[in-house]
């Protein structure tokens, strides 16, 4: 059970230390930590965000728990040396094509100012984000117009293959929840998206059981602010994705409860909140760990079939917020290793 801890920048390795606490407390058979450099921290050790020693971790790891990257002291560094780039690069390195992202309204959160009460209670969905593609992997560059002008670029693109097997992850998804899948794409504008929608429909036809829908990416982020209730698993692409699970938070309560799977073909998986840094608070011990702490929880469900414990940790988490365990995101005075102790207390 070799797990590699890649905690990062800002308040990464705040929220991880708490995590790999909860693991810690479980007395798993076999359970070992190799601990690796990336984000901005890797590149001021070793002149890179991802270096090789650390792809090896990762290689020879059976899971990644991985806390957060990003430092605005690497701004002004070109882009392949930026921090993102060791997510990015161990996501196409290790084949990390499918981002599952839960959220639900945890009891004790319902009546939270961040929620509308009427509809917390209905709200419990998957995201689905592909990894692998889109412009966040596309050629681009910065070119000078005739005019003078610099332009930015990026190239936007899905392969069929690409869109099947994300296709299959979320109609496997929805099997195994309410049925329901929504794919959300702007295929009135984006031939990306047109391929992304005919795909879909075809995978549709293997799952007759799953009630296939579509919507553009405009009206979805609208409509997860007006009824999030409505949806059970949401299939997307690499940027609307991103945008869409950081709002679907919100609906939930707070950033800081959103975790992460991200899986391959295989069983590896990296496992991370969905928050960044958040390089405000870094070393302030003001970070809700338990984002990361619930991404433990999966990692042991995923990776290693470990369901009873991921079940634990995810009940410690939800009675401690059903407690009023609340740090600053949530409006309340929990620092970090507070609500690590809180959770830990309740495992
Ligand atoms: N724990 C998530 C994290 O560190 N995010 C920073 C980031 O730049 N992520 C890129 C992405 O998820 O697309």
């Amino acid at each position: 059970m070799k797990i590699a801890v890649f905690a990062g920048d800002g308040i990464g390795p705040e929220v991880t230390h708490e995590a790999v606490r909860v693991l810690q407390a479980l007395d798993l058979p076999g359970l070992e930590l190799v601990e690796g450099d990336v984000g901005g921290a890797a590149w001021r050790k070793h002149g890179h965000p991802l270096p090789e020693a650390t792809l090896e971790i990762a290689r020879a790891a059976d899971a990644i728990l991985f806390g957060a990257v990003g430092d605005f002291e690497c701004d002004h560094l070109e882009r392949h040396l930026r921090p993102e780039q060791a997510i990015l690069g161990l996501r196409k390195a290790l084949g990390l094509f499918a981002n599952l992202r839960p959220a639900r309204v945890f009891p004790g959160l319902e009546d939270h100012s961040a929620l509308r009460p009427e509809v917390a209670g209905a709200i419990d969905l998957l995201i689905v984000r592909e990894l692998n593609g889109d412009v966040y992997f596309g050629e681009k560059g910065i070119r000078t117009l005739d005019n003078g002008e610099r332009q930015g670029w990026d190239m936007m693109a899905y392969a069929e293959s690409e869109v099947r097997r994300i296709a299959h992850v979320g109609f496997k998804a929805a099997r195994g929840r309410k049925g329901r899948l929504c794919s959300v794409d702007k295929a009135n504008v984006l031939e990306t998206s047109q391929v992304w929608r005919d795909v879909m429909i075809e995978v549709a036809a293997e799952y007759p059981d799953v009630e296939l829908s579509h919507m553009y990416v405009d009206n979805a982020a609208m409509q997860l602010v007006k009824s999030p209730g409505q949806f059970d698993v949401v299939v997307t692409g690499n940027l609307f994705g991103d945008i869409l699970s950081d709002q679907a938070s919100m609906c939930v309560g707070s950033i800081g409860l959103l975790a992460s799977a991200s899986m391959a073909e295989g069983t590896k998986g990296l496992y991370e909140p969905i928050h960044g840094s958040a390089p405000d608070i870094a070393g302030q011990g003001k970070a809700n760990p338990m984002a990361t702490i619930l991404s433990a929880a999966m990692l042991l469900r995923h990776s290693f079939g470990r369901e009873a414990e991921a079940a634990r940790i995810e009940a410690a988490v939800a009675a401690a917020l059903a407690d009023g365990v609340f740090g600053g995101d949530l409006g309340g005075t929990y620092g970090t290793t507070a609500i690590g102790d809180a959770v830990l207390g309740r495992l």
